[in-house]
């Protein structure tokens, strides 16, 4: 028996994923609309400028009962009007699978919500670690002037629900007021 290379490829400094099992996607600025609460800011900006990008490590099926994914989000620098950008953001489909968060570069914050749209909101930077519950919407904001990159890890079982933050947002916005980053209670 011989010892083989690992084919799949973790960049520790920039998260980026390479391999048999990796996959690369990006959401430009048109994906996203009804997500910013600044609707004239948004349709004045450039639809087609990226916002995040996932670098996905997925080595089972989607669905698959006690697999895990692996992932690195990269959100740019950036606000539509004085919101800064930040991904979607979901619940699980399997709502009591958790997933694991923790900073590689960058500063921001993680908004976390419950089915009562309880927000509470954690500060995310180069080694923190964030434990995202079952039943707790997540999204990540970029709250500063570089890239945020953000590793993950998550059962392959979980799915991703889109459809009440699509209608209802989170309860929370993090804008810039004074050129610092400030939680408001979203209307
Ligand atoms: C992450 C997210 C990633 C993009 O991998 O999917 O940050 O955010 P949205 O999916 O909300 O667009 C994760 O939480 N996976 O479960
Ligand atoms: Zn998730």
């Amino acid at each position: 028996m011989t010892i083989k290379e690992a084919g799949e490829r973790y960049n520790l400094q920039t998260g980026e994923l390479s391999g048999q099992y990796a996959s690369h996607s990006q959401k430009k600025l048109s994906q996203l609309a009804g997500v910013f609460a600044d609707a004239e800011a948004f349709s004045a900006m450039d639809g087609e400028q990226p916002v995040y990008e996932v670098d996905a490590h997925m080595a089972v099926e989607e669905g698959t009962s006690g697999g895990l994914f692996f992932g690195t989000s990269t959100i740019h620098p950036g606000r539509v009007g004085n919101e800064y950008f930040m991904t979607k953001g979901h619940f699980h489909q399997k709502r009591e699978t958790a997933e694991y968060y923790w900073g590689i570069s960058g500063e921001g914050v993680l908004l976390l919500m419950d089915k009562n749209r309880r927000c509470t909101a954690e500060k995310v930077e180069k080694g923190s670690l964030h434990y995202i519950g079952g039943h707790i919407a997540h999204r990540l904001v970029n709250t500063g002037d570089t890239d945020l990159v953000v590793g993950a890890c998550w059962p392959s079982d979980a799915g991703h629900d889109y459809g009440s933050i699509e209608t209802a947002g989170f309860s929370i916005r993090v804008v810039c007021e004074d050129g610092k980053a400030v939680l408001r209670e979203s209307r």
